[in-house]
C-alpha cells in the first residue's frame, strides 16, 4: 500500500513548540518524499544521463545471489535498456571501480539454452544486445549467466563463478516512507517505540534473515523492552501468516540475537546480554537446542527460542531507527 500523505499526521506530535515547529518544516520541505530531490540510499548514485540509482557491489556473488541481493534492497540487477544506458553506467564503473573488467548483467539463459532474458522476463533482442566476438559460446554447455564487458560487449560465464555486479532503481519506481525515512514502504512507525518494524512474510533461515534486514538498512530485530516485546508479538499476531504456503517453520520468528561461542552465552547482534539490552524470557525449558540452535528467534507469545541458524526458514522482524526523528530528540530533548 503506497504510503499515505495523512498518516503522517496520525503521529501525536511533542510538547515544545519548537520542537514541532522544527518537524512541521522538515515535513513541509519533504513532504512529497525524497524523489524530488532524487535521493534513494546513500550507497545509490544518480546518473542523470539515465534518471536512475546505481550501487557497484564490490563484493562478488554467483549470478542468483546477485540478483537476490539486489532484489532485497528493492532494487533489479542490472542490465542495460540501450547504448545510452551501457556508456553512462560503463563511464561510472570505469571511474569508481578501474579494477573491474566486467560485471554480471540482470539476463540469464536458464528458461531454455540460447534464449537470453532478462530478470523481469524481457527478451535480449528488444534491449541492448551487443555479444562480444564468438559470444554466446556456452562453453562446455555450461554457460547460462550474462557479464558486461568494458568494452561494452556479452559474454555468457558460468552462473555459478562469482563476479561484481551493479543493482539499478529507476526514479520513476521511487516512493518515499516519510513516516520512516526510507524507501521501504512496508516498514511502519511505533510512536511510542520510536522505531520502525517490518513483519517479513517470506520465512528465510535466520543468516539470510540478517541479511535481508542489512538490505534494507534495518537490523533483525533486538527486543530492548516488555513494551517491545508485546509490540512485536502484536504485530506476528496480525500479519497474514496463515496465508503463506510452503514449508518454513511455524511458531517462532527469528530475532537479533545469537550464541556467541567465545563469551559462552548469549548476546544481541550489538553484543549486549540479554539482561542488558532489557528482555531475556525465554520460553518454558529454551534454551534447549545446544550447539544445534545457536540463534535467536521469539515464539509467538513472545518468549525467547534458540534456534538453528540455517536448518530452518521463519518469519522474521526488522527493525529500524528513524535517524530524523532521532536527530530532533537528540535536539530538543524530547
Ligand atoms: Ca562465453
Ligand atoms: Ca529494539
Ligand atoms: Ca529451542
Amino acid at each position: 500500500m503506497p504510503y499515505s500523505r495523512d498518516a503522517m499526521y496520525s503521529t501525536p506530535a511533542p510538547a515544545p513548540t519548537e520542537a514541532i515547529s522544527a518537524r512541521d518544516e522538515y515535513y513541509c520541505h519533504s513532504i512529497n518524499g525524497q524523489p524530488q530531490i532524487k535521493h534513494f540510499r546513500d550507497d545509490y548514485k544518480y546518473l542523470e544521463g539515465t534518471s536512475s540509482f546505481y550501487k557497484i557491489h564490490t563484493i562478488q556473488k554467483t549470478w542468483e545471489h546477485a540478483k537476490k541481493r539486489c532484489a532485497l534492497e528493492g532494487a533489479t540487477l542490472f542490465y542495460p535498456e540501450d547504448q545510452n544506458e551501457v556508456d553512462v553506467v560503463l563511464a561510472y564503473l570505469k571511474d569508481t571501480q578501474p579494477k573491474f573488467a566486467w560485471v554480471y548483467v540482470g539476463i540469464s539463459s536458464k528458461l531454455a539454452k540460447g534464449v537470453f532474458t532478462t530478470v523481469d522476463g524481457v527478451a535480449i533482442r528488444n534491449i541492448y544486445n551487443k555479444w562480444g566476438h564468438g559470444e554466446p559460446n556456452d562453453a562446455n554447455g555450461e554457460e547460462d549467466c550474462v557479464i558486461l564487458r568494458k568494452d561494452g560487449s556479452y559474454n555468457d560465464e558460468k552462473c555459478s563463478n562469482k563476479f561484481p555486479f551493479i543493482c539499478k532503481k529507476t526514479l520513476q519506481s521511487l516512493k518515499w516512507n516519510e513516516e520512516c525515512n526510507t524507501p521501504y514502504l512496508d516498514y511502519s512507525y511505533n510512536v511510542d517505540l520510536g522505531r520502525c518494524y517490518k513483519f517479513h512474510l517470506h520465512p528465510l533461515t535466520w543468516r539470510q534473515a540478517v541479511e535481508a534486514c542489512d538490505a534494507e538498512q534495518a537490523y533483525l530485530a533486538i527486543v530492548n523492552s516488555q513494551q517491545e516485546a508485546d509490540y512485536l508479538v502484536n504485530i506476528t499476531a496480525s500479519a497474514p501468516k496463515d496465508k503463506v504456503q510452503g514449508g518454513y517453520l511455524r511458531g517462532a520468528v527469528h530475532l537479533g540475537f545469537n550464541y556467541d561461542t567465545t563469551e559462552d552465552d548469549w548476546r544481541t547482534t550489538t553484543g549486549e546480554t540479554l539482561e542488558r539490552a532489557g528482555y531475556a524470557a525465554w520460553g518454558n525449558h529454551q534454551p534447549d537446542g545446544g550447539e544445534n540452535e545457536r540463534c535467536g528467534s521469539m515464539f509467538y507469545n513472545g518468549h525467547l527460542n534458540d534456534i538453528a541458524c540455517e536448518a530452518h526458514r521463519c518469519f522474521f522482524i526488522c527493525e529500524k531507527e528513524n535517524e530524523l526523528l532521532s536527530l530532533f530528540d537528540d535536539r530538543f530533548g524530547t
